[in-house]
């Protein structure tokens, strides 16, 4: 990982977009409480035609408590407002050993030269919630932030959320199953809750921007499909997230602290024969308050054959879409793209 002193950081050019706000999107809504009662067929077919059309869609009534989202969303201010060297000690405590994408960086995006106007945490989680190795990001905070911002405490609270999210997303993963009709509620769950998942947290702190960038819009994080099998965001008060539909056209999505944001990933794409729409969605910065958000990816295990599920193939009247692969020959030709590629395409069938 390539870990930028200031000076670096200043001298990066951003893509910057001068493009106006698009308008606002209707965005689907599910409420979870409704499926844990009477509603849940209702639950599972709201689920899958948002699925389908947007791959895209808010969950309300989920459960997770307000004051652990409270609690996650100051710290995380908190820990961004470190000085710059004690983030970067962090984030040579949680790289992975060899290398990868995990630990602290700031405006990089990826190995390719993307770049954003943004800087973040990339935590790998197990499926217990746990730290994937090392535990403790060290480095104490200065007197004066709050305890959470102490990278142990950190973690330990993400780890907390990471539990939490994970059981709703894993209500919100039957449903999707249930909505398809499929016999087998936990073929998606399973493969989310596995001791190998290959699960992942990120926390996203767009800066706000500076006086003579207001007017503009900068990227704060480029457009792009996410990998997994499904992606669980939070938010601050501050909008930023956009999605393109099907028609091309990008919509941006009211922010909504007490909701969350479900994406369809490439993975779930695959498994459901392209029923279900991996959505290319992208941050724009565009305010003078910071955004912060917080991503639960839910992935595989690297030794997880992917292919479309045999019921959904047949329905189409056996025509894959695309071809069988691991989840990690996935990742090691995704860890080789541009962010805005389209992944999927060498795994589509001719
Ligand atoms: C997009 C979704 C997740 O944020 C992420 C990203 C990852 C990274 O930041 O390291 C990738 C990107 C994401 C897709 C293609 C590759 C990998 C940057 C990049 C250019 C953590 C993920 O899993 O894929």
């Amino acid at each position: 990982m390539v870990v930028l002193s200031k000076g670096e950081l200043e001298q990066i050019a951003l893509p910057g977009v001068q493009r106006a706000a698009p308008p606002l999107a209707a965005v689907p809504e599910v409420d979870l409480s409704t499926a844990a009662t009477s509603g849940r067929a209702a639950a599972a077919r709201a689920v899958a035609r948002a699925c389908e059309e947007h791959g895209f869609f808010k969950v309300t009534g989920h459960g997770v408590p307000r004051p652990l989202l409270a609690r996650v969303e100051a710290a995380a201010t908190a820990f961004f407002a470190l000085p710059q060297r004690e983030k970067e000690k962090a984030a040579a405590a949680v790289a992975a050993p060899g290398g990868g994408p995990f630990g602290y960086n700031s405006k990089r995006i990826g190995g390719n030269g993307d770049l954003g106007w943004v800087e973040y945490l990339l935590l790998g989680v197990t499926a217990a919630g746990a730290a994937a190795a090392p535990v403790a990001l060290p480095g104490a905070p200065p007197p004066s932030a709050p305890a959470e911002a102490s990278p142990c405490c950190f973690r330990d609270l993400l780890d907390e959320y990471v539990a939490a999210v994970r059981r709703m997303t894993c209500t919100v993963l039957e449903l999707m199953a249930e909505g398809l009709g499929l016999e087998d509620r936990g073929v998606f769950t399973r493969l989310v809750l596995d001791g190998d998942s290959d699960s992942m947290l990120r926390v996203n702190h767009y800066p706000p921007k500076q006086q003579q960038q207001q007017g503009s819009r900068l990227t704060g994080f480029g457009e792009h499909t996410d990998p997994q099998i499904i992606s669980v965001l939070r938010s601050n008060a501050t909008a930023g997230l956009e999605i393109e539909l099907r028609d091309g056209t990008w919509v941006a999505v009211p922010s909504d602290t007490d909701s969350f944001f479900v994406n369809v990933g490439d993975a779930l794409q695959v498994l459901t024969n392209g029923r279900f729409r991996s959505v290319r969605h992208r941050v724009m910065v565009s305010s003078a308050r910071p955004r912060v958000s917080v991503i639960f990816f839910g992935g595989p295990p690297p030794r997880e054959r992917l292919a479309p599920l045999p019921g959904l193939v047949d329905r189409e009247g056996g025509r894959r879409r695309y071809r069988e692969f691991t989840w990690r020959e996935y990742k090691t030709s995704a860890y080789r793209t541009k962010l805005a590629d389209n992944r999927l395409g060498y795994f589509e069938t001719a």
